[in-house]
């Protein structure tokens, strides 16, 4: 089996910032979650501080709105989706005291809809994503009584269709990334119950094809990033064990770009940030040598959520 790159890795995730490529212009707007992906990256590979941490943390800052919510960018919209991205870079580096969490948690409290559910931003679009993306940020923020938590979960089970998989709305076809979001919200809020775990073990692990990747839905290729999004939920439903972990393994090595570095969807496609994390995380789920163990359901370092919930006079945790 090959290795991971990791001294490539990191030099192709700080070589990012200083990239004005194509592909860095259209990505712009989504800039949060490309600092997340590449942050927690490099905190896997144990090199989050070769990263400029105030200019970081300065920027972030700036894209908060009045609103509380914050945007993928200087100068664009508020949406739930960077509003989390930013609240995971602030705890990766221990900094969740410098917003005001209860302003955050009134961002996100307010897009919570009567029947649970949450749309992303002010023009209300409704999705599992988002429903993730309020449960795991108040979580992290310790302000999850600010939302009708019962009706969050309640809305989220109404999501599962007779595959035992998930969907973005109810009836909506299960999709491995929406099954990561609606497990993950469950996990945190408490709802793992509602799951069908060996239903949908069975799915998820029939996701891995002749080359050890995973799809995201049946007849579709495999993708890296499904790494992420399979892994993740078999873990927190305690089937992991049902799938192939070296050929995934050497799948997800098989993706990189072992001369410049980075990782890519497929064997020798472009590499990308996104696809970098995922690699890295999967491998991380597989207990690859040399990464941090990373948390299924809060997609951040283990060590990163315990000094949360943990490391305070408290013997339980709050979550
Ligand atoms: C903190 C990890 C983390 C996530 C935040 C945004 C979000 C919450 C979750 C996204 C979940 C999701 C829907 C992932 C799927 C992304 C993806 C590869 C979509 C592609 O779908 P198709 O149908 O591609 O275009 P396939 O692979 O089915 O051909
Ligand atoms: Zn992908």
């Amino acid at each position: 089996m090959g290795e991971l790159s990791i001294a490539k890795h990191v030099d192709y995730i700080k070589s990012l910032d200083k990239k004005k490529d194509l592909e860095t212009v259209l990505t712009e707007h989504l800039r949060m979650s490309g600092a997340y992906w590449g942050l927690t990256s490099m905190d896997m590979m144990g090199h989050l501080e070769e990263m400029d941490k105030e200019a970081i943390v300065s920027w972030l800052l700036r894209c908060q709105h009045e609103s509380g919510g914050f945007s993928g960018n200087i100068d664009h919209d508020p949406h739930v989706l960077y509003t989390l991205s930013a609240v995971q870079i602030l705890a990766l580096y221990d900094e969740l005291d410098v917003i005001n969490k209860d302003k955050v948690a009134a961002y996100i409290s307010q897009l919570q809809q009567e029947d649970g559910s949450f749309a992303g931003d002010e023009w209300g679009e409704i999705d599992t994503r988002f429903s993730y993306c309020a449960i795991c940020c108040l979580s992290l923020l310790k302000r999850l009584e600010k939302i009708n938590l019962t009706k969050a979960v309640e809305f989220v089970a109404a999501c599962k269709n007779f595959d035992g998989g998930f969907g973005c709305t109810p009836g909506g076809e299960s999709h491995a990334g929406q099954i990561f979001c609606c497990v993950g919200a469950l996990a945190i809020g408490g709802g793992l119950h509602h799951v069908d775990k060996d239903l949908l073990g069975w799915w998820l692990c029939e996701r891995q094809v002749k080359s050890g990747g995973l799809n995201g839905r049946p007849e579709k290729l495999p993708d890296v990033c499904y790494s992420w999004w399979v892994l993740s939920s078999l873990v927190m439903i305690d089937r992991a064990h049902w799938i192939n972990k070296d050929k995934l393994k050497q799948f997800i090595l098989d993706c990189q770009d072992k001369e410049h570095g980075g990782i890519s969807d497929r064997p020798d496609d472009a590499v990308d940030v996104f696809h970098t994390y995922f690699g890295i995380a999967g491998l991380s789920l597989l207990e690859y040598e040399g990464l941090k163990p990373i948390d299924p359901a809060y997609a951040l370092p283990v060590d990163v959520v315990d000094r949360i919930f943990y490391s305070c006079e408290k013997k339980q945790p709050s979550h």
